[in-house]
């Protein structure tokens, strides 16, 4: 029997042979896509639209069945050929956009492994502290003990011990952060000297160094700062003793012959009291705009112990005497470094402090 006699198999909805162009067509169309894709998306897109369920390619496919039988093996193997070109196309397109986008990376992220590294900064220490280290360096070298305490005092040691009942008006001398317990954040060290009188009787030979509060902030004022109060109890303590000290104190500080002046002053917990002026250290004492153009900078304050707190403390104010001096470490590191605002050492600035390493 003839099977392939013209009547059996004429094709039902294409000519014979007609899917031939239609492939090429296709397979043309395909390839120029993939060459113009420009990144992974598109070219699975292509793939979908080409060789997917519902793809070009794969729809050809399916309608070869409709073809004459002789014709079938021809045209499968075409659009399978055509499937295969832009499989192919795609795969090599997909490595090669993979490659460019690689290269695009290490051109991008690259690393110059060659630069030195971030340097791991040197720490120095707190030009406060340094000053405060200094300052127990100078009086350990004069036969002084360094004494530290409680920030937080009950009132009988901040004051009452200092010759400052309560109520006395010269309690305003102090802006006080009080505590809801009636205690307070010591507005001075001095309580740490009340407690070694009470502890141990004379001779008394010591300085207190630390951290004190005042409700006061400003140019020059902070709510915190540090103190270096000294006392010295024995049997036959004068002023003069006093004032060698003092004098003695602020020439090693400032490492030069220093004029010093007292100016009398008022404390309640000395008499007599004075106040303690050096050489301006800016200007050598020809006036400047740091010492207010009068040649002088206050350093501290001092007197010879007030026998009411002797006593308060046990210590006969017959036999003993004593005298004391306090000051500001902050306002000493200022003037020793030439800082002109207080601040500046509380803010942490690493620009400010490097230059103090
Ligand atoms: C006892 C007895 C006496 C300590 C003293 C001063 C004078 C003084 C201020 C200077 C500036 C504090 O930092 S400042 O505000 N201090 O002027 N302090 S005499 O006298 C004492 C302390 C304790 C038992």
């Amino acid at each position: 029997m003839d099977r392939s006699g013209p009547g059996r198999h004429a094709p039902q909805d294409s000519e014979p042979g007609a899917h031939a162009p239609q492939v090429d067509d296709i397979r043309t169309r395909a390839l120029a896509e993939v060459a113009a894709a420009g990144d992974a998306r598109t070219l699975d897109e292509i793939r979908v639209r080409f060789l997917g369920r519902r793809g070009d390619l794969t729809g050809l496919l399916k309608s070869v069945g409709k073809l004459p039988a002789d014709e079938r093996p021809a045209a499968g193997a075409d659009i399978n050929a055509a499937k295969r070109a832009v499989e192919l196309a795609i795969d090599r397109r997909g490595a090669e956009l993979s490659q460019e986008q690689l290269a695009r990376a290490l051109e991008e992220e690259a690393l110059d492994v060659t630069l030195p590294g971030r340097r791991q900064g040197v720490g120095s220490l707190h030009p406060v502290t340094q000053t405060l280290r200094r300052i127990e360096e100078i009086f350990v070298g004069a036969g002084y003990e360094v004494v530290t305490g409680p920030e937080i005092e009950d009132d009988y040691h901040n004051f009452e011990a200092l010759n400052l009942p309560a109520n006395h008006p010269a309690r305003a001398m102090w802006d006080t952060f009080y505590l809801e317990d009636g205690h307070v954040l010591r507005t001075h060290t001095s309580p740490v000297q009340v407690r070694v009188m009470e502890r141990m009787g004379p001779p008394i030979r010591i300085i207190c160094p630390g951290r004190v509060y005042r409700r006061d902030s400003d140019l020059t004022h902070t709510p915190m700062f540090h103190q270096v109060e000294g006392l010295v109890v024995d049997e036959g303590i004068g002023f003069t003793d006093l004032k060698g000290t003092v004098v003695g104190f602020v020439q090693r500080f400032y490492d030069r012959e220093t004029e010093v002046r007292f100016r009398p002053s008022y404390f309640p917990f000395t008499e007599p009291s004075a106040e303690v002026d050096a050489q301006c250290v800016h200007c050598g004492g020809a006036g400047c705009r740091v010492c207010g153009y009068t040649g002088w900078l206050e350093v501290m304050g001092c007197g010879m112990v007030h026998p009411n707190v002797l006593s308060m403390s046990g210590i006969d104010p017959e036999r003993y005497t004593g005298f004391a001096f306090g000051f500001g470490a902050d306002r000493l590191a200022m003037l020793y470094y030439g800082v002109d605002d207080l601040r500046l050492l509380f803010e942490n600035d690493q620009r400010f402090l490097q230059q103090f390493a």
